[in-house]
């Protein structure tokens, strides 16, 4: 039995929720963080000195925490070789969209849009002209996403993997943002066969609304 501490608002909570549930593990999750609290408490800082959301525990394991991290650990050990490639030369071709997304995409989209333009506690006001900058930025990257997603229906070609957990959760964010997107045909048809997943609805179409600070 795993649990997950984590609210449902948090995507990097979503990421491993979808994750446990299309690989169909047993769960139970306390809703932690933002209006809900808990994650500066000793016995929470005990298990991830960050205060952030997710932890996880795998039964009496050790608290993992690092969403991404989660996903490779749950992939590895639960997935089968389409979900978590046991072959290094094929999971790494996956692997680097998955970093890349981290790495690339989610500091420009969640931290220079999403965050700004929700008015998240904590995030900076904004600069004139600071969001057209950032979308500016955000095209070249999703039609990058756009190009290698014309090759197969996921990430990883024809199947699901979880590569497509890391990347793909934050699509619903992503398209659902009332902001200036790249034109990205496949990355849209994407989003659309993710939406189609009772999982990907269940744990990853969340209302963000309540995280709005400003309308
Ligand atoms: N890199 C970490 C980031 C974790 C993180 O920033 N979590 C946010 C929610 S998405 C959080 O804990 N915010 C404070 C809160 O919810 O109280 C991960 O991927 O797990």
């Amino acid at each position: 039995m795993l649990t997950v501490w984590g609210r449902a608002t948090s995507s990097n909570v979503q990421a491993v929720m979808w994750t446990i549930a299309e690989l169909g593990l047993d769960f139970e999750r306390h809703d932690v963080g933002h209006a809900h609290g808990g994650n500066k408490t000793a016995d929470y800082l005990a298990m991830n000195p960050n205060g952030l959301v997710p932890t996880v525990r795998d039964g009496d394991g050790a608290p993992m925490w690092e969403s991404a991290a989660i996903v490779r650990y749950l992939a590895a050990r639960y997935g089968d070789a389409a979900f978590w490639p046991r072959d290094p030369a094929v999971r790494v071709q996956l692997d680097m969209w998955a970093e890349w997304i981290k790495t690339s995409f989610v500091p420009v989209f969640t931290g220079q849009i999403f965050r700004p333009l929700m008015a998240l506690a904590g995030s900076t006001p904004m600069q004139p002209g600071q969001v057209q900058a950032a979308t500016d930025a955000l095209k070249p990257l999703a039609l990058r996403l756009d190009k290698r997603l014309g090759d197969g229906p996921y990430l990883g070609g024809a199947e699901l993997s979880f590569a497509d957990m890391i990347a793909g959760h934050l699509l619903y964010r992503y398209c659902t943002l009332d902001f200036d997107r790249a034109v990205t045909p496949s990355l849209d048809a994407y989003y659309a066969r993710l939406s189609a997943r009772p999982h990907y609805r269940d744990h990853v179409m969340v209302s963000y609304e309540s995280l709005r600070t400003r309308p």
